[in-house]
């Protein structure tokens, strides 16, 4: 049986049962043995010591990096990957499966205090979710943390938690189900393997999940953030392009395969022919297979090829969009393999005529107009057409640039034809809007490679934008809450990465803006041109480097083409190469002319006119991304926001391997431990009058058994009658501040002697009755 101790002032330690198994305060711990058997103090602080505390608050020697990441280990080791700082939720990934997601664990935390169970991402989910009940106000779930760390395992449990522990009826169940299923699709299609995650988010997601009067899930809606589209035509040793591409190849049927052009022998030639020795003739997809790891141990393609067939349909894909997604998605497989050679001029023709009749059916269009928008580059001048044709290196950029916006737009659709499904209908009322939000937010973490590119770029500026809202958010609400309750602290000081964010996104002199400058600038622009302004412009700047020093000389660790960036996480050097064509993320006018003609119904969604017609530049995609992260951080603004940050153990993605250079690294830029004095600069504990009064009103004659008055007066007599120092606490408009942990321990000692005595004295009483 499963129990617990607790220390009790006198020193006496007395076994009693844990409620449901978990810890009902702060200040208790599981051990085993049997109910009623007395501990040595010895015992019960090794017991105790073993385990660490579940809130860092609780820690006495809080100022010590040490004794925070001693913490982190001892409940690591015992399996224990949650702990907190006040509310915001620190998880280490485990890299195992724990048995603490049953559903038995859901109801253990549903409608219980935060702090009377112990540390979950079911009591962050619950406390959103009851915040918004009673309070009607619209909450989200922030989620950071770097590449690996478990943020989207995260995202998923408290939607889990959610669809499981919500209230029901028949169409929210539909809702419910939509919701959930909605991942393994975006998954499929956003998610690759990296260096860094087997699963990695190549796309920024955020959810709402909308809640109607009673608390029922009634719809959803998702925004997606920049997809790294680049993935499709190019991946790195060691990566794969996205899941979908090989779970189609490994599971679709031999007729679907065949269909598609796509035979089943396909997927033994997913490995590079060099490393096969295999003829190239047969159909052997370049795009999936540059990184040459076709298989991961972690991912099973074909399992999940059925998942995500079975998913689309409970989503609302009609069989008739499914197979033009496959075909959209099988045209890019067969893109990746059109190959070109130079005539004599040396203009591009091509070479793979078998790709183009798949091509022509797969996207459909016509075979022919397909070539020449391939080999020939068309423009407007003065009212005019010029068709130019292309060298092999322009078309083979043109080749890559249609797979990019085929695959891009395909995400985009998929992602709105979700929300179409999830979109909520009061039947009754209709236009009716839900009562409230939570939002998640799972965004692609902070991520280093050896070679660092556009895309790392924007993934880590998003990165900086979130810490830049935690750091104003965690410290405007601590002082918020103080001022509000008319309490003073004292301030604590704070690296504020806003530096790094002006720097990338400043008018006029951030990164984005000279990037922009150089992409619109006619003439010589270049990569390396742009990365010589940014010398000119940025030079000396506390957080940007490159390879020239201020005395002329060089600096010999980078590159001639690379700038490297101090971020909040750690310092990153991005090699300019390929940063103007990604950010400008051209297509041809006669490739879009010829999608616009396509007879895939998705496709021409996605390839609408106005392209051709509009005459004004699209906005780059950094700047489209910098506008969509502006946005976001508003909507996130306009809510109360909860906090996890989730911490990698190890780099080799390995269970019980805590990797102390590399956590400690972690804590300190997620910076948890100015968190952690912030937390307790004021007060480490806080509770309204009504809960403290309810939990401790039995541990004085005045409050017990029921205290008339007013609760803030309940609490004032109790503390008196508990000899609390006026040092140690002070009392707001509507909670308690207790300042030292220590002083809360002994309130809940004092408590649990007072339980078990009373327990004795009813068994006494009714032994007397028998
Ligand atoms: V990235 O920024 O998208 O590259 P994430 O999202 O932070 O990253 P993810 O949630 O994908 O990381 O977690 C990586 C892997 O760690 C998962 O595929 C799981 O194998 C493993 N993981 C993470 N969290 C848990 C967990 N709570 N329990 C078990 C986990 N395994
Ligand atoms: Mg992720």
């Amino acid at each position: 049986m499963e129990l617990k101790i607790h220390l009790v002032p006198t020193g006496e330690i007395v076994l009693t049962p844990s409620k449901d198994g978990g810890c009902c305060c702060t200040n208790c711990f599981k051990v085993v043995g049997s109910e009623g058997s007395r501990v040595t103090m010895e015992s019960a602080l090794t017991a105790r010591d073993r385990v660490g505390v579940q809130d860092f608050v609780l820690l006495e020697n809080f100022t010590s990096e040490a004794a925070f990441i001693d913490n982190l280990r001892k409940r690591f080791k015992e399996n224990l990957i949650y702990t907190y700082i006040g509310s915001v939720l620190v998880s280490v990934n485990p890299y195992k499966e724990l048995e603490i997601y049953s559903k038995q664990h859901m109801e253990r935390y549903r409608g219980v205090n935060f702090y009377e169970v112990s540390p979950h991402i079911y009591a962050v989910s619950d406390n959103s979710y009851r915040a918004m009940r009673t309070e009607r106000k619209d909450q989200c779930i922030l989620i950071s943390g770097e590449s690996g760390a478990g943020k989207t395992e995260a995202s998923k449990k408290i939607l889990q938690y959610y669809a499981v522990t919500c209230p029901a009826s028949d169409k929210v169940e539909t809702v419910k189900d939509r919701l959930l299923q909605s991942n393994p699709v975006l998954e499929a299609f956003g998610n690759a393997k990296t260096l860094r995650n087997d699963n990695s988010s190549r796309f920024g997601k955020y959810m709402d999940i909308q809640f109607d009067f009673k608390g029922a899930p009634v719809g959803g809606h998702i925004l997606n953030y920049l997809l790294e589209k680049s993935r499709v035509v190019h991946q790195n040793h060691g990566e794969r392009n996205f899941h979908i591409f090989y779970q189609l190849i490994e599971g679709g049927d031999d007729d679907l395969l065949r269909r598609l052009g796509l035979e089943s022998d396909t997927a033994l030639h997913l490995i590079e022919p060099q490393y096969t020795g295999l003829q190239v003739n047969v159909f052997h997809p370049h795009c999936v297979s540059q990184g040459n790891c076709p298989k991961v141990s972690s991912i099973n393609d074909k399992n999940e090829w059925k998942v995500v067939r079975k998913a689309l349909s409970v989503i609302g894909f009609s069989e008739d969009e499914v197979e033009e997604l496959l075909n959209i998605i099988s045209s890019v497989l067969h893109l990746g393999n059109v190959q070109f050679a130079g005539d004599e001029q040396g203009n591009a023709q091509i070479t793979t005529e078998t790709q183009i009749k798949y091509l022509a059916r797969l996207l459909g269009v016509e075979g022919a107009a397909l070539k020449e928008a391939l080999t020939h580059k068309k423009i407007i001048a003065k009212g005019e057409e010029l068709v130019s044709p292309l060298n092999l290196e322009q078309a083979a950029y043109a080749r890559d640039a249609l797979s990019k916006a085929v695959y891009g737009r395909t995400f985009s659709w998929l992602v709105s034809k979700i929300n179409e499904s999830l979109a909520y209908q009061d039947a009754e009322y209709p236009g009716r809007k839900s009562a409230a939000v939570i939002g998640l937010l799972d965004i692609y973490g902070f991520e280093v490679f050896q070679h660092n590119s556009f895309e790392q770029f924007c993934i880590n500026y998003c990165n900086e934008k979130l810490q830049q809202l935690f750091i104003e958010l965690t410290l405007k609400s601590e002082q918020e809450e103080y001022e509000a309750e008319g309490i003073t602290w004292e301030p604590v000081q704070f690296f504020n990465n806003k530096i790094i964010c002006d720097l990338v996104e400043e008018k006029f002199k951030g990164i984005i803006s000279i990037l922009d400058e150089e992409c619109l600038r006619p003439g010589d622009a270049s990569d390396l041109t742009f990365l010589e302004k940014l010398e000119d412009k940025l030079g000396g700047h506390a957080h940007f480097v490159t390879h020239k020093l201020a005395d002329g000389k060089t600096r010999k660790a980078m590159g001639r083409e690379e700038f490297r960036l101090l971020h909040y996480a750690g310092e990153v050097n991005y090699n300019v190469n390929g940063f103007l064509d990604k950010n400008n993320d051209l297509l041809f006018r006669n490739l879009k002319e010829a999608m616009c003609q396509s007879e895939n119904k998705i496709l021409n969604l996605c390839f609408d006119q106005s392209d051709l017609t509009d005459k004004k530049r699209p906005e780059t995609a950094a700047t489209q991304f910098k506008a969509s992260l502006a946005k976001l951080m508003e909507i996130l603004m306009s809510k109360e926001p909860s906090y996890v940050r989730c911490i990698k153990p190890n780099d080799a993605k390995q269970a019980a391997r805590f990797d102390e250079v590399l956590i400690r690294h972690q804590v300190k830029y997620l910076g948890l431990m100015e968190n952690l004095r912030v937390r307790r600069a004021g007060f480490a504990y806080r509770r309204k009058y009504e809960i403290f009064l309810q939990r401790y009103k039995s541990l004085c004659p005045g409050t017990w058994p029921h205290w008339n008055g007013r609760p803030a007066d309940g609490v004032a007599t109790l503390v008196k009658h508990l000899g609390y120092k006026p040092e140690e606490y002070k009392l707001g408009r509507s909670k308690i501040f207790i300042r030292f942990p220590k002083t809360l321990f002994a309130t809940e000692d004092a408590l649990e002697v007072r339980k078990h005595s009373l327990a004795t004295t009813l068994q006494a009483s009714w032994k007397g009755y028998s």
